[in-house]
């Protein structure tokens, strides 16, 4: 660092070689905070390559395949997005009536890796691909890149931020509308928030770069999802309300969730002010002959666009798109080919080729697809790990009813607790815990719950019976009492009284939206809170983060202090650290590259830790790092 105060000092650049400066100055003797970058970074490479990646299994890193980035040709491209822009929300619902083709929206960036990769593709995977994507898929309606669980794992386990990830991804893709899943009163986490975070945040994100807001709430209560829609066309975005589906409408002895509670329930988001109707078939239950059913009758029911969304879990996922297609939907979700099926959605590539030469096709161009696919599948294997182990389609969907992102969430839940060997049972338990509460509505947060029910009663060998028999001498779990109490809103026809009684014992229960009770955060006060924290001044979007997620946002300003941003780095060696002698590139910022070789590792030391010799940019460097092995 003195080389460095010495090197850069106006006098030493003006040409005075005569050092004699040196003794004359003292502020070269003040260093900056030194511990630099490209330290941080070779501690977290050290500690990586020594210790491992939480969820991936320890073992010598693998030879991946560089994936192969499409060359595109450079032109400005105009899509959804300038039409947004240009004619606003409104003129925007006319030009999708107007449109014959079947629009589509990729999930690949959102729902696809959510769904099958548990949340985990990296901010650095997506900047790659961003050009070419603005590109290739510049006839698409919008990407779904934001939201759901993004918003959590980012910081949680990739410890990245996931505003970083919007902003930047809005620089480069700026033709093709962005569109985010928002949990309405959830916003993007698992209880109600106060009605100004929920505002707050959407402001945010819209500035941010999202157009596209699909709204739901995970009981179906419209009521829950009033502020956000409201607050979506304050800020001129698009309010896409959703409405979730679940059951089968041609079940007759489930009669809770008819064609006719549907389409209520879309006239009342439409005079909410929805611009689009979404229906978020979340688990993958609706069935081709339902969902064109279903699609016309919401089509005379109301005027809104309708755009679809399903999960290929059963394997039926084009069979339903050609019928919702033969009966009107205007835009559909679909993954790119490797990115597509099981849990995830319908793949683009299959569709396009189920429909070509029919009067409606898709619009997309299919060689874009396919070359899109490739890089995809290489960046798929990267996170193998995180694979839910599903490798064929799953009709038991139909019984469950979990939805595509639970599945293997939930799995490891139970494993966890150690009921890795009773999933099966937990399956099981998972249909009838959802018959106990009254056949509800199951997606984040609501299907959590769920979950939790299913855990704790297999895990205490209880079944319904039990449940009413020592009911009043029960601790139920905390999830359970919340949504029992009403903080998650209200599911269609109330809860089931006695069960209710059983959980709450002498709790008070709520009809009110949980919104109206809780007090407005304010954001002054929690962003000097959270500056004593983490010892700097945090952006409105950190205040924000932090709002929603206290614990893991503190959590992850603090390995961003000791380590840096390590989103820089690529996705092998963030994961699995660096071969002895291997040697990468690492782009800190624009045109400033480190070059890193690790070059060997020490033995354990007495008090357990290693030294790491690296070089980096040609000069040796040590760095100790504690065995955790
Ligand atoms: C989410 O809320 O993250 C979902 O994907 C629900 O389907
Ligand atoms: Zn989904």
């Amino acid at each position: 660092p003195f080389l460095e105060n010495v090197v850069l000092h106006e006098k030493f650049i003006s040409g005075q070689f005569d050092t004699s400066f040196i003794d004359t100055t003292p502020e070269l003797f003040v260093f900056k905070e030194r511990k630099d970058r490209a330290t941080k970074l070779l501690n977290y490479i050290g500690n990586v390559t020594l210790n491992g990646f939480p969820g991936i299994e320890k073992r010598p890193k693998p030879i991946f395949v560089q994936p192969n980035i499409p060359s595109v040709t450079g032109t400005t491209l105009s899509g959804t997005k300038q039409i947004l822009d240009e004619q606003g929300a409104a003129g925007l619902v006319n030009w999708i009536k107007e449109q014959n083709d079947v629009l589509l929206t990729d999930t690949t960036f959102r729902d696809a890796h959510q769904s099958l990769l548990a949340t985990r593709v990296r901010s650095k995977d997506m900047f790659e691909i961003a050009n070419a994507t603005s590109t290739l898929l510049h006839n698409f309606f919008s990407l779904e890149m934001w939201g759901g669980a993004t918003f959590d794992v980012a910081y949680r386990f990739l410890k990245e931020d996931p505003w970083e990830r919007l902003e930047q991804l809005r620089k480069q893709i700026p033709n093709v509308l962005f569109q985010m899943l928002f949990r309405g009163s959830n916003a993007v986490g698992y209880s109600n928030y106060p009605d100004n975070v929920v505002r707050a945040f959407i402001k945010q994100a819209a500035q941010s770069g999202v157009d596209v807001f699909r709204i739901f709430d995970s009981l179906n209560w419209v009521k829950a999802m009033e502020v956000a829609i409201d607050e979506v066309r304050l800020n001129g975005k698009v309010a896409e309300a959703a409405i979730c589906y679940t059951g089968d409408i041609f079940d007759e002895s489930r009669a809770k969730y008819t064609v006719q509670y549907y389409k209520e329930m879309a006239k009342q988001l439409e005079h909410a002010g929805a611009h689009i109707l979404a229906i978020k078939d979340m688990a993958g239950l609706l069935k081709p002959n339902a969902a064109y059913r279903l699609i016309s009758e919401l089509k005379d029911a109301t005027d809104l666009p309708i755009h679809l969304h399903t999960h290929d879990t059963s394997g039926n996922g084009i069979f339903v798109y050609a019928k919702a297609i033969e009966a009107g939907v205007d835009i559909i979700d679909t993954a790119l080919g490797s990115m597509s099926g099981l849990t995830s959605q319908p793949s683009a590539n299959s569709l396009y080729y189920a429909l070509s030469g029919e009067e409606r096709k898709v619009r997309a161009d299919i060689n874009a697809l396919e070359k899109l696919s490739y890089y995809w599948g290489d960046v798929r294997k990267y996170y193998v790990d995180f694979e839910s182990g599903m490798n064929a389609p799953h009709s038991e969907v139909f019984v469950h009813e979990m939805p595509g992102g639970q599945y293997s969430n939930l799995q490891q839940q139970a494993k966890a607790v150690g009921l890795g060997d009773r999933w099966e049972q937990v399956k099981d338990m998972y249909s009838r815990v959802n018959l106990m509460f009254g056949d509800i509505v199951k997606v984040t947060p609501s299907s959590k719950v769920v979950g939790d029910m299913a855990l704790f009663m297999v895990q205490n060998d209880l079944d319904e019976e039990n449940i009413y028999e020592r009911g009043k001498t029960l601790d139920f779990p905390d999830s359970v009492i919340e949504l029992f109490q009403g903080y998650l809103g209200q599911p269609h026809g109330g809860f089931p009284k006695e069960l209710q009684q059983l959980i709450l014992k002498d709790r008070e229960a709520i009809t009110v939206r949980p919104g109206e009770l809780l007090e407005p955060v304010n954001f002054e006060q929690l962003a000097i809170e959270l500056e004593e924290k983490i010892g700097r001044t945090p952006s409105h979007k950190d205040v924000l983060a932090y709002a929603l997620y206290p614990k893991v946002f503190e959590e992850y300003a603090k390995v961003n202090s000791q380590f840096g941003d390590i989103s820089v780095l690529d996705t092998a060696t963030f994961l699995y650290g660096l071969r002895l002698g291997e040697e990468i590139e690492v782009e800190i910022e624009k045109g400033k590259t480190l070059i890193i070789k690790l070059v060997s590792i020490g033995e354990p030391q007495h008090d357990g830790t290693r030294v790491i010799y690296f070089e980096i940019n040609g000069q040796s460097r040590e760095i100790i790092i504690q065995d955790m092995t």
